[in-house]
């Protein structure tokens, strides 16, 4: 491959329903990362700390209502106001890891109800992953660990639709790995994942080629 290609950091997405692991084991992937000497970015979306992403928490934490397409937008925005970094940042060989992306967004909305396709739209053209980590977890299991259950979206009834809509997109960019396993032997199975793939060139997401 060409050396833009060989030389470009890799966009590396975690998914999940909510208490899977996610933020726990992009933080471990990061880490070992950084120890094989590359340069590496963690983010999450929602991105709480821009000004769209001040409304999207006041959603979260019910002090605000919205129309459910309005705050599908919200979040869609929140990702494309950081774009132009992302890309920056891949083109100059920095590895970013998200904790949720464009697949959050189709999940949850679509899990109450809208449209899958329209859902899809806006997030048409960003960076397509160059791997989904979907940490599998039973909402049942979910539902036992710690913190569940203080936000929005946090039922476990709700969480099993959302599930359903996730394994609609899932694609051959996606390992899809069991979560109810001891953090360490979950982490050394991503990161070798991770490790096995082959560089490739940047493609855009949900975009016919
Ligand atoms: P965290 O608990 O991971 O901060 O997520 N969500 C997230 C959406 O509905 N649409 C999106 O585009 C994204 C990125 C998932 C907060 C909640 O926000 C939901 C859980
Ligand atoms: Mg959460």
């Amino acid at each position: 491959s060409s050396p833009l290609i060989e030389n470009r950091g890799q966009l590396i997405v975690f998914e999940g329903l909510d208490k899977s692991g996610k933020s726990t084991q992009s933080q471990k992937l990061k880490e070992a990362l950084l120890k094989d000497g590359q340069f590496v970015d963690l983010w999450s979306f929602p991105d709480r700390n821009t000004k769209l992403g001040d409304v999207i928490d006041s959603y979260l934490n019910k002090r605000l209502e919205l129309d459910d397409r309005s705050i599908h937008l919200l979040f869609s925005a929140n990702r494309w106001e950081k774009v132009s970094k992302l890309i920056k940042l891949l083109e100059s060989g920095t590895t970013v890891i998200t904790d949720r992306y464009a697949f959050s967004g189709v999940a949850y909305s679509a899990a109450k109800g809208l449209p899958l396709e329209w859902c899809k739209q806006p997030d048409v053209g960003l960076p397509k992953p160059d791997c989904v980590i979907f940490l599998q977890l039973s909402p049942e299991a979910g539902a036992k660990r710690n913190g569940f259950g203080e936000e929005r979206y946090e039922k476990t009834q709700f969480q099993n639709k959302v599930l359903e809509q996730f394994m609609q997109i899932k694609d051959e960019s996606w390992k899809i790995i069991n979560a109810d396993q001891n953090m360490e032997d979950l982490h050394q199975e991503i990161y070798k994942h991770i490790k096995s793939l082959k560089k490739e060139e940047l493609k855009r997401l949900w975009e016919k080629d």
